[in-house]
Parts: structure tokens; sequence; C-alpha cells
């Protein structure tokens, strides 16, 4: 009763055919999928701008004083363009020229011991000058040459730095912006997509509910419950998991990383090689952890499907397991599993314990290739600072998507074999449907004929074997029969749960495969063997959501079948809960149950599938009392294992393994001496 199989845990393919049947499902809410791809975009777009605008603050403003300064005449000063004027000088940057005068002396700011100066003439940036006092004067010591220096005090270089402030300020502000509006954007698209997802799958759940409400019974003998849960529930998680987290983020993956590459690429070729190098590498360990993390991960769901099974296996016969000592044994058998469990997780933990650090050690070895090949030349001035640091932080979020990626091949996998499973619930078509022209039915009379009726519910099991009988309108009629002689499956063909292989079924002379199913079951009322409670009150269970009863109806018919007794006692009457199975109501109360339930539905035609638990005399003698009001004036059959039940019957059928072996009243069967008479003597030598 697991939900597991382990054919299921096969690897599944990314077969093309179930991927395209998936975006179908997708195919209501594609608008909405490709709009968060586009914000997908936006957000894409604001991850690559983040290095781009501090390279541009550390390059542009930061580091913007190393820039030289060059002495222009006042009416020099290009329109647009700032000059700062130091003594009785103005001094323009040299990048805010498009063409540098004719011998403009050149001052350039050094840094000395955290003061500044302002050096002549030194034209090399990044040049060993040395600052310091000869005879009472400062100067800048450049190898033998010496340049004249100018100290800045605090106000002149504030002068001088003005407009690299004001940049840095308005480059924060965007950067703010820009941090935001991701924000916004990001979440409107986690929202979107959640919103998407989670209605295909609440879509896909419906259909398949409404799939298994439908199909026919014989398949619920066939699928353990545990695994049709597992298919509503489990199942169409992964699927959500795929639409939201894989189809549409694998976009953002794939923008993140390609832009990764031409930003790189556009800011400096070189350099974007020496990072880039270590991509072979990563290509290949993607490759060897995604082999191993599959195996790993196939053995693991194989041994939790294993605990599952034998879990619900042992909690269910908990009482068998105890009054018959067996907790030592079944502790050992869950031991060893429990143990091979431990044993495939830590196999997957050591296969994620390699990948992962090794991806980080990757990372770092790109990091150092970069300084290595990048920080010389920072300090040469042939690359810029801000340059070799956004390089630093694009590798960093470069090995984040690949760093997800076996993940996301995991749920894509998995995501595969779920729906591989989910749609073969959906292709099971029921073999019992409604007609194409259904005839139409108005309230039975309750007439019931079988004729040559032949039926196995497997192959040529043969359980009911040329059965033909007659029930007229208003009839009671029993069968009775060894365990397994196939009452219950008469039952079960009537209602048509089951088609018969050969032969007819007639209700009022129309054969019921002609009818609409609902048609028939709303006119048939049955009393299980085993009666179902739902989880609910006791109104609830008589009603089964059927608002046309009212509660007035409710306790009518629960006084008509002795139920409201019993449910009267009850501290909240009939409002008490009950749960799924009824254990906390006794037999007899469920069955007076099942007849209240049976009768508020007014039936045409009332089968009684008597359970084999004994009820006290008391009981017995109100369901029996019961018994007789609801079966008046509507066709009846009762099976009953208890001859007492049977008495009355205007008819009494014997099966014996598949055949109906004797047909009469009591009386007339008990002349007859046969099969009934034998049943009969012996119950009556129990009774005594
Ligand atoms: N059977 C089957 N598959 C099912 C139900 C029953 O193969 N889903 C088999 C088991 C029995 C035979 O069919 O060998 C007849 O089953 P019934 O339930 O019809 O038997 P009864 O109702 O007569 O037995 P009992 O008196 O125990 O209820
Ligand atoms: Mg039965």
């Amino acid at each position: 009763m697991n939900g597991f199989h382990e054919d299921e845990l096969q690897e599944k393919p990314i077969d093309l055919h179930i991927f395209r049947r998936l975006l179908k499902y997708a195919r209501p809410y594609a608008s909405l999928m490709v709009f968060c791809i586009l914000l997908l975009m936006v957000v894409t777009a604001a991850d690559l701008a983040q290095p781009y605008i501090v390279r541009s603050a550390l390059d542009g403003y930061i580091n913007a004083f190393k820039i030289p300064y060059l002495e222009v005449p006042q009416d020099k000063v290009p329109p647009g363009v700032h000059p700062v004027s130091w003594r009785d000088k103005i001094l323009v940057r040299k990048s805010d020229l498009s063409q540098v005068p004719q011998g403009a002396t050149h001052y350039r700011i050094v840094e000395q011991d955290g003061k500044y100066y302002l050096v002549q003439n030194l034209v090399a940036e990044n040049s060993n000058v040395i600052i310091e006092a000869v005879n009472g004067e400062i100067v800048a010591r450049q190898g033998e040459k010496l340049l004249k220096a100018f100290p800045l005090d605090r106000d002149e270089l504030n002068r001088f730095r003005a407009r690299d402030v004001e940049g840095i300020t308005r480059l924060s502000l965007i950067f703010l912006l820009i941090l935001f509006i991701r924000f916004a954007v990001n979440y409107v698209q986690v929202y979107l997509l959640q919103y998407a997802g989670q209605n295909i799958i609440l879509n896909l759940r419906k259909e398949i509910f409404s799939h298994i409400e439908n199909m026919h019974l014989s398949y619920f003998d066939k699928n353990p419950v545990g695994r049709l849960v597992t298919r509503v529930t489990n199942d169409t998680e992964t699927l959500n998991e795929m639409y939201t987290s894989v189809l549409v983020n694998m976009f953002k993956d794939l923008f993140l990383l390609l832009g990764i590459i031409i930003v790189m690429m556009r800011m400096n070729f070189r350099m974007a090689l020496a990072a880039l190098s270590v991509a072979p590498i990563i290509a290949v360990a993607t490759v060897i952890f995604r082999n191993k993390a599959r195996e790993a991960y196939r053995e693991v769901r194989k041994k939790i499907a294993r605990i599952n099974a034998t879990l619900s296996e042992n909690i269910t016969g908990m009482k068998v397991i105890q009054i018959f000592n067996r907790e030592a044994k079944k502790f050992d058998e869950f031991d060893r599993i429990n143990w091979e469990y431990y044993l495939a997780t830590m196999r997957e933990l050591r296969v994620f314990a390699v990948f992962r650090p090794f991806l980080d050690l990757l990372f770092y070895l790109s990091l150092s290739l970069l300084i290595w090949y990048g920080g010389p030349r920072v300090i040469r001035g042939t690359l810029s600072f801000g340059t070799l640091y956004a390089f630093v932080h694009y590798m960093g979020q470069f090995f984040q998507p690949i760093n997800e990626l076996a993940e996301k091949f995991n749920i894509l996998q998995s995501a595969m074999a779920s729906s591989e499973r989910i749609f073969q619930v959906l292709d099971t078509e029921s073999p019992i449907k409604d007609p194409s022209d259904p005839v139409a039915v108005g309230r039975f009379r309750g007439e019931i004929e079988f004729r040559n009726v032949w039926f196995a519910y497997e192959g040529e099991d043969w359980v009911l074997k040329d059965v033909s009988f007659k029930v007229e309108p208003g009839e009671t009629v029993a069968l009775v029969g060894a365990t397994g002689a196939g009452k219950t499956s008469i039952i079960n063909l009537i209602c048509r749960f089951y088609d018969v292989n050969r032969g007819q079924i007639l209700i009022d002379g129309v054969d019921i495969r002609n009818m609409r199913q609902s048609d028939l079951r709303r006119q048939i009322g049955v009393v299980q063997q085993d009666v179902f409670l739902f989880s609910g009150d006791i109104k609830y269970n008589i009603r089964l959501n059927n608002t046309e009863i009212s509660d007035e109806r409710i306790r009518e018919v629960a006084r008509y079948t002795n139920a409201h007794q019993f449910i009267e006692a009850k501290p909240n009457k009939y409002d008490e809960e009950v749960t799924e199975r009824g254990s906390t109501l006794s037999a007899g109360e469920r069955q007076l149950l099942a007849f209240a339930r049976a009768l508020a539905f007014d039936p045409a035609i009332l089968i009684l599938d008597e359970a084999t638990s004994a009820v006290d005399t008391e009981t017995e003698s109100l369901i029996q009392d019961a018994l007789e009001k609801i079966t008046r004036g509507r066709t009846t059959i009762i099976i009953a294992h208890r001859l007492s039940t049977v008495q009355h019957a205007d008819k009494i059928i014997v099966l014996h393994k598949g055949r109906i072996r004797e047909c009469g009243t009591h009386e007339e069967l008990l002349e007859k001496k046969g099969l009934y008479y034998k049943l009969y003597l012996l119950q009556f030598k129990e009774n005594r």
C-alpha cells in the first residue's frame, strides 16, 4: 500500500513526447510565462549592471585623481567642462579635453603618507615618485629628476575632487535605484511564476482526481491506494517544481551566463579568456558529477521506497505484530533496511561533498588567474582597477548557476518520471462507458433479470458461471452461499462496477449497459459488506453531500431504521464526528447508519450485503426490524450469512462456486433437502 514501485524508479530519459505534452499544460499560462522570462531579463540586466557600476565608480571617480591636469588659459576652457582654480592657475582634467594644447604644463596629484601633492610635469603614471624636502623646498624625486611639488591642503583637495564626490553620489543613487527595481521585478516574477505553476498543477490535480473518480473498479483492484495518492500529490508537486524552478529559470541562467561572457569579452578580451580558461574543466566535472549523482540518487530513492513500504505495512499490521510477538524480528528487518538507506545517503553525500568544493576550487582558481594576470597590469596602468574588480565579481556570478545546474537536472529527471506516471493514469480509459445513445429511464419498477451471465475479474477465472435468475418488482430475494461463492460479485455487476463477460443483466427489461451509469446507480441503494464512513459528522455520512436531503428527512430515516436511538446517545448527537473508517462506532451501529444512508436516497432497488460480524441480540433485533421496514415496497436483494435473516424472503437463491444450485422459498428448499438444508442444519446446531 505504499506509493512506490521499484519499476517506477527507473530512470526516465528526457522524452520529447512527454515534454511536449507537459508544455501543453503550460499553454494557458504561456503569455504569463513569456512575461516572466522578460522580467527575468530585467533581473539579469540588473545583476550584470551592478559590477559595471562599481567599476565606473572606481575608475571614473574614486581613482580619478590619477588623471593628469593641464594648465589652460581661462578663455580656452571648453564649454561644459568644469575647471579647477588652483592658486592663480586654471587646471582642466586631461580626459575632458578633446585636444591637448601645445606646451601646456602637466600636473598630477600624488599621494604619500596620507598627504596629497600636486606634482608639476610628471607625465608617466605610477612611476616611482618620492616626495621629499630639499633645502626647505618640497620636491618630487623621480629617479634622478627633481620635479616641483605643491602640498594640497584639505580645501584645495576638496576642490579637485568635488566632481568625483558628486559623481559617486549620482552612481550610488543609480545603484540603489537598480537594486530597488531588481527587487520589485523579482518579486513580481516569482509571484507570477508560482501563480502559473500552482494553477497548472491545481488543474492537473483536478483532472487526475476526476479521472480516477470515473475509473472502473477493477482499476482499484490493481492499483494500491498509496500509489494513486502519490500521483495526485507528490508527482504533481514535482511537476510544479519543474515548471517554476527549471523551465523558466533555465532562461535566467542562460541569460546570465551569456551576459557575463559578453560583458567580460567586451570589457577586456584577454582577461575574459584568462577567467574563462577554467570553463572546459567545469564542463567535464559537471558531466562526471551528473552521472555519479544520478546513480547515487536512484539508489537513495530505491531505499527510501523500501523504508516506506516496510513502515506502512508494519504500522498497519501492528496489532498482528504485537499479538504474535514479532517485534524483535520486525525491528531487525527494519534496522537492516534503515542501515542500507543510511549507506545510500552517505554515498550520495560523498558525491555532493566532492562536487561543490571542487567547483569552489575552480572558482578560486579562476580568481587567482585573474589576479595573476590582471594584478601586474593594474600596477603598470594598462588595466584599470575597476575592470579587475568587475571581473572578480562577474566570476562569482558565473559560478552560481553552474552550482545549481546539477540540482536542476535532478528536478528535470524526476519530473519526467512523475509525468510519465501521471500520464499513465490519465491514459487509462475506463472500459465501462456510458452508451452514446442512452435509453431514457424513469423510476425503476424494480424488475431485475440475469440472463446467462458469465463473469471473471481476471482472464478466465470464472467467478460467475451461466447465472440466470429473475426478481419481480417489489420482491425480496436472498442470496446465500459459502464464502467466495460470488454473492458480492453479483451485486457489483448489478451496479455495473464491472461489466459481464457474457450474457446480460436487465432492469425493467433494459440492458444496464444501455443506460447512463448515473441513472442506474441513482436508483440503487447499497449497504455494503464493509460499511465505509467518511470523516465528518453523522449527518454528513447519511446525506453524502446531497443538499436535497433535509435535516428533518435525516432524522426521519434514522428513526425509521432504528439508528436514531444510538445517535441520540452520542454526546453531539447528529453532529458527532466519525473517523474515516468509522472505528469509533461499533459494527452494529455502522450497519444501522448504512441503512439510514441507503434509505435517505429512497432507492427503487435496495441491496444489502450483510456483514459477517456478529452483533448482540438486541442490535440484531433492531436490524431485523429496520430491515423489514426498509424492504417494504421496493425490490430488495439481501445477502445473508445468518439464515434467520432470509427466512422471510420471497425467494432464496443458493450459490455454489459461481453457479446457482437451488432456488425457492425457505420451506421449499428445506423440503428439497439439498445444499440449503445442509447449511440450515449446520447453523441450527450452532445456535443451540
Ligand atoms: N474476487 C476477485 N477480485 C475481486 C473480488 C473478488 O478475484 N475484486 C474473487 C474472490 C472470490 C470470488 O471472486 O474467489 C468471489 O468473490 P465474492 O466477493 O463475490 O464472494 P462472496 O461475496 O460470495 O463471499 P463472502 O461471503 O465472503 O462475502
Ligand atoms: Mg461478499
